[in-house]
């Protein structure tokens, strides 16, 4: 350390309060009061509704989704106690069942093979795997969602493979997934002149079909595109003419607020502004009405903030938190029945987009060794992280799992955050009757500027008692995110309560 002087340290101490002022001047209080009714007639959030994604060739590795994995295991039980695995991604069309050691490896069909397109890395899901992902649902007290070939696979591997998923992992499993972002397939699995929500369902009935002759009881989520929402329409449309339809039970999508990682548009006052959350709301109107013409639910089964692996310095610090704790209470608020933030080893999901991933490649422009690269252990979007041996939860986990409070409750109709931007501050707040009946209010300040002053009316209030929990970081860049909860907050008075909600942080108000 550079010695310093007494007068060097006082003229930087001086520096550094009139610089401390400054902020403090420029930052202003905003005052709000909100209202909460006590009538919960809004959407039902399911006890299960937090999830994570993982790529299928995640399963080439039997010894991750093990029940010898305990640092895993505590990682996801930290998350939620009762979350849900979605197997899928770009890999999960390369992936082929060998059922015992000997079976040899099929023919595979042919592909394009097309820059920044996923390549067709084949590898094998073993017995051994399946047995292991069941031992770690149990552990974990998770169901799966489990993705099968379309892009690669024939009727009759995609049932062999179904059969013994369905048998292994009982009640542990909800549904099939077959294909993954299928609305893609035209890049370099089919062909593009003749691909289309019409020959995708062709095709998905034929597999699906053959999965149900084996596995009677066997559910389906689907279509899980990437973007292309017009799919969910046109199917939603097609489907009163399937004769014995196959049991679906969910429609499925994804979701990345941006991408790649060399886009400059992928910032952080890009992810928390106002506008980001309200452009989602055009995409669930169109899922959620085309599932009520299926009479089915809808989950958006993959999705983070940003595509392509994620960028450094976006998608790995607390800005995540505030954006996903926020992007999923609005989806809960509209009806979805879950949300599965995607992210996983950076191998598994370098291979499923052909090769470095954009923030990796950007590590190299910033000096970094071949073998740091080589070695970057995770993407930067992932919610839980593996460092060594260890698995950490990432900010993005914290603000899922801060969302996930509300799991088991209803949703209070009443739209408080048009209330707070119309007093000039970026925040967001949800009002929940929670599990036990307990009223309960979350308000996200995305503002990176103004702290506001909250003045709550719980006018249905039948205790006094109140019990508040922050989600917090140093700043939005941070690394790092904390759930704390606070002891002795204070009473309601008449059923009224004022905190203040500094900026860039969140705060869970339940009546106790
Ligand atoms: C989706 C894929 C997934 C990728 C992800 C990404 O399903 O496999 O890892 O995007 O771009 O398209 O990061």
């Amino acid at each position: 350390m550079i010695p310093i002087s007494r007068r060097q340290f006082l003229a930087t101490s001086a520096l550094t309060f009139a610089a401390t002022r400054l902020r403090a001047q420029d930052r202003k209080q905003i005052q709000v009061n909100l209202v909460i009714p006590a009538e919960a007639a809004g959407a039902h959030m399911p006890t299960d509704f937090v999830g994570l994604s993982y790529e299928v060739e995640q399963l080439a590795d039997p010894a991750f989704f093990s029940p010898k994995n305990a640092v895993l295991i505590r990682a996801f039980k930290a998350l939620s106690p009762r979350g849900v695995l979605r197997l899928g991604g770009n890999t999960g069309e390369f992936g082929w069942w060998k059922a015992t050691p000997d079976s040899p490896e099929p023919a595979h069909p042919k592909t394009r093979e097309v820059v920044g397109e996923p390549r067709a890395n084949y590898y094998a899901v073993t017995p051994e795997a399946i047995r292991n992902l069941a031992a770690f649902l149990e552990a974990t007290g998770w169901t799966c969602l489990y993705g099968i070939n379309m892009g690669t696979n024939t009727p009759a591997r995609a049932a062999e493979e179904t059969e013994f998923a369905a048998k292994t992992l009982g009640s542990r499993l909800q549904y099939f997934q077959i294909g993954n972002e299928a609305d893609l397939f035209s890049r370099h699995l089919r062909d593009p002149q003749t691909w289309s929500a019409k020959t995708y369902l062709t095709e998905w009935l034929t597999l699906a079909r053959a999965v149900a002759a084996r596995v009677p009881q066997a559910s389906f989520g689907m279509p899980d595109i990437a973007s292309n929402m017009s799919w969910l329409t046109e199917i939603a449309d097609a489907w009163g003419s399937v004769e014995n339809p196959p049991h679906v039970t969910t429609l499925t999508h994804h979701y990345y607020f941006g991408g790649p990682a060399t886009n400059p548009d992928v910032n952080i006052p890009n992810l928390l502004k106002p506008a980001t959350i309200a452009k989602v709301q055009g995409m669930a109107d169109t899922a959620r009405s085309s599932a009520a013409k299926m009479g089915i639910r809808v989950r958006m089964t993959e999705g983070n903030t940003c595509y392509r692996g994620g960028k450094q310095g976006v998608s790995d610090v607390f800005a995540a938190a505030l954006w996903s704790a926020d992007y999923s209470l609005f989806l809960a608020a509209n009806n979805y029945s879950g949300i599965n933030l995607h992210g996983g080893s950076g191998m598994s999901v370098a291979n499923g987009l052909g090769g470095l991933l954009p923030g990796d490649v950007m590590l190299k422009d910033q000096g970094a060794t071949p073998e740091q690269i080589a070695t970057h252990p995770h993407p930067f979007y992932t919610p839980i992280a593996s460092f060594g041996s260890d698995y950490v939860l990432e900010p993005v986990a914290y603000g899922l799992k801060f969302a996930g409070s509300f799991s088991g409750g209803s949703f209070i109709q009443a739209d408080l955050s048009s209330e707070l931007q119309a007093a000039g501050i970026n925040a967001t707040a949800y009002a929940a009757k929670i599990a036990r009946g307990q009223l309960s209010v979350i308000v996200l300040n995305k503002d990176m500027e103004n702290d506001l002053v909250l003045r709550l009316d719980f006018a249905a209030a039948k205790s006094a008692a109140v019990e508040i929990e922050t989600l917090h970081a140093p700043s939005v860049e941070s690394r790092e995110a904390h759930i704390t909860r606070a002891v002795n907050p204070g009473q309601l008075r008449n059923g009224k309560f004022t905190v203040v909600v500094p900026h860039a942080s969140a705060l869970r108000i339940t009546v106790i």
